[in-house]
Order: C-alpha cells, then structure tokens, then sequence
C-alpha cells in the first residue's frame, strides 16, 4: 500500500530522529532528505487512510493558494481556520490583549478594515505563486507562464514554480515550506489501437524545505495531488505521479502518541478523485467540483500545531 511510504518515513524518524529543539520551542525528532511517489493514473487521490485527513479542508487551502489571496479573510468565509494561530498571536503581541481565538477570527471575518490590518499573512505562497514582483516592479504571474509552456512546450525543463523569494522573507507570517513545484510529461503523440490521439501525462514534483510529519504532511500531499489533477484537466492532460520530496522531515514531540498510533493502524484504500467540471481556467475551481469517493479512513486524532 502506498501508505507505508509515509508510514515508514514517520517510522524512521521516530526511532532514529535526531531530537532537537526548534523554531517554535515545541521540539521535534527530525530526519534529512525523504521521497514519495504516488500514482494517481488510476484516479487515486492519495488522502492518507491511518488517521481522518480533512481532505476538503486542505483542498481549499490549496484553492486560496491559487486565488493569490494571502489575507486568511477568505479562507475563515471558508470555514478554514489552519492559519489562524499566526496573525493571532501576532495580534495579541502587538496589543497585549488575550482575546480567544473564536473573538479573533468573528473579528477578521465581521470587519473587513481590521481583517486588512490583522488578517494578512506577508507575501506568502499565494502572492509569489501569482504576482511575485520582479526587479522592475513588473509581476510574474508563475502559475499561468507554467500552463501556458505545458500547453505549448511540454518538453520543457523549466516548468516549475516556486515561493522562496528571499527578498520577501522576513515580511511572510511564516517561510514558504513547500517551495518548488515542478511539472513533467510524458506519452506525447501516442495513440490507441484505433488511432485515437492518447492524452500526455502529467507529473508533478514537490520540494518541500521543513515539513511536519504529523499535522503538515497529509495536508500537503493531498492539496498537491488535487493541483496535478487540476492543472492536468487544464491542459488535457492524465494526472500520473505526484512526487513529494522532503528536506528537514521531523515530528513534534507533542505528537510522538499520534505517531504511534498510526504506525499500529493498516491503511485502507486510497480514495479516487474525479472533477466534475471543467472550469474554464484554473482560476475557477471550487471545493464542490472534487467528488471524492470511497474515503474509508480510521478516526481523526487532534494534536496541537507548533506556532
Ligand atoms: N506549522 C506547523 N508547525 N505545522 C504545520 O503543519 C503547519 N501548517 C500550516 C502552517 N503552519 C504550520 C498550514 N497548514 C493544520 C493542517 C495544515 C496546516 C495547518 C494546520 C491542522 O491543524 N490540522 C488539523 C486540524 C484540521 C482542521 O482544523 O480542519 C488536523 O487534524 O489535520
Ligand atoms: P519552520 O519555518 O521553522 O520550518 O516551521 C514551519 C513548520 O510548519 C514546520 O514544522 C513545517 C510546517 N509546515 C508543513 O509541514 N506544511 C505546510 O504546508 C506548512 C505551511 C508548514
């Protein structure tokens, strides 16, 4: 089962994880340098079955990404509440008051002039992904320069996109973590027995700097696995691989338990995807276009994210 990619990879660390504390002073074991490959050729969309993922949730923090949008206004009209912690605490710094976190973002979604002053991230994933800012001034919009070559060059070695911008750093709420996302095609100019034109395949690769193996890790593989399905239907294209590569790969030591708990479950049948609308560009998907069927998994399990 393709699971166990992740499965060994949680299991590694948590036997031989080099303990550590980190950024957020929460501490982690961590491991360096970690790959997974998916097969989503058949329709599978690779939403891990050991633990309950909120596979919509992480789907439309992906859809937010590709808006451009970097105010977690949207994603809290949304439902979405994943990102909520940063401008939180950042809020309660700068005011010293200790307003609860269901004040906060009632707050940001009621007012718009103070979601604008407390809502926004920086120029995180969404603005580098579609209005990154050159040294002209001009913008780049990365998403479409990438579909536009898939469509017209799908040979190319450049396809990619990417969100560490290093001028832009230190006014991100938080560092890109996934960072290099890049496409690959292959079967171009094949046919069927009966002389029917074969759709090209579509791979994606993704370089991630840091990941949370408890909390970040299944959000991400999913979220991606639905941008090769979307970015494939775009440009007529059968999703094919996901390729996830990981640098710092660590687990909190708050979820040493989670961990374990997964590790003793078996995973069941990866779910399939199916789109069922062809939106006009990739500016136009929304969540109730994934129709996803056969999700069987165990039970969630909550664990606390690192700030
Ligand atoms: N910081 C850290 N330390 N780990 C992260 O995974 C992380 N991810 C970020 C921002 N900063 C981060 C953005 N993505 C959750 C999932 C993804 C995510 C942030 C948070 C999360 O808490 N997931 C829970 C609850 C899901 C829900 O509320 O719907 C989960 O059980 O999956
Ligand atoms: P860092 O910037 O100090 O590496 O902390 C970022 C943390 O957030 C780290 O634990 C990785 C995690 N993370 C993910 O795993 N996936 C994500 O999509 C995001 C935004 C963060």
């Amino acid at each position: 089962h393709p699971e166990y990619q992740y499965l060994d990879i949680v299991e590694n660390v948590l036997t031989k994880g080099d303990k550590r504390i980190d950024r957020t002073g929460v501490g982690t074991l961590a491991a360096f340098g970690a790959m997974m490959r998916f097969d989503m050729s058949d329709g599978t969309f690779p939403v891990y079955t050991t633990k309950r993922v909120f596979w919509k949730t992480a789907v439309k923090e992906m859809l937010w990404f590709i808006s451009g949008q970097t105010n977690i206004r949207s994603l809290l009209q949304e439902n979405v509440r994943i990102w909520t912690d940063w401008p939180l605490e950042k809020y309660r710094k700068a005011t010293g008051q200790q307003i609860s976190q269901e004040d906060f973002e009632a707050r940001i979604v009621n007012d718009e002039q103070f979601a604008l002053e407390w809502g926004d991230l920086g120029p995180v994933y969404g603005k580098q992904w579609r209005r990154w800012v050159g040294p002209d001034g001009r913008e780049y919009d990365q998403i479409a320069t990438v579909i536009e070559t898939l469509r017209t060059n799908p040979t190319s070695r450049r396809m990619l996109f990417h969100a560490w911008n290093v001028a832009d750093l230190d006014r991100m709420a938080l560092n890109p973590c996934h960072n290099f996302y890049q496409f690959f095609v292959s079967g171009m100019g094949l046919e069927t027995d009966q002389g029917e034109p074969l759709r090209p395949k579509l791979s994606l690769m993704v370089g991630t700097r840091s990941n949370d193996l408890g909390l970040g890790n299944p959000f991400n593989v999913c979220q991606q696995a639905a941008l090769l399905a979307m970015v494939a239907q775009q440009v007529d294209m059968v999703p094919n691989e996901l390729i996830w590569v990981g640098g710092d790969v660590h687990l909190y030591l708050n979820h040493l338990e989670l961990a374990e708990t997964i590790l003793k479950r078996e995973p069941r049948p990866f779910p399939k995807l199916r789109l069922t609308r062809r939106p006009e560009s990739i500016d136009g998907y929304k969540i109730e276009d994934f129709e996803v069927t056969g999700y069987d998994p165990h039970p969630a399990i909550a664990a606390p994210v690192a700030v």
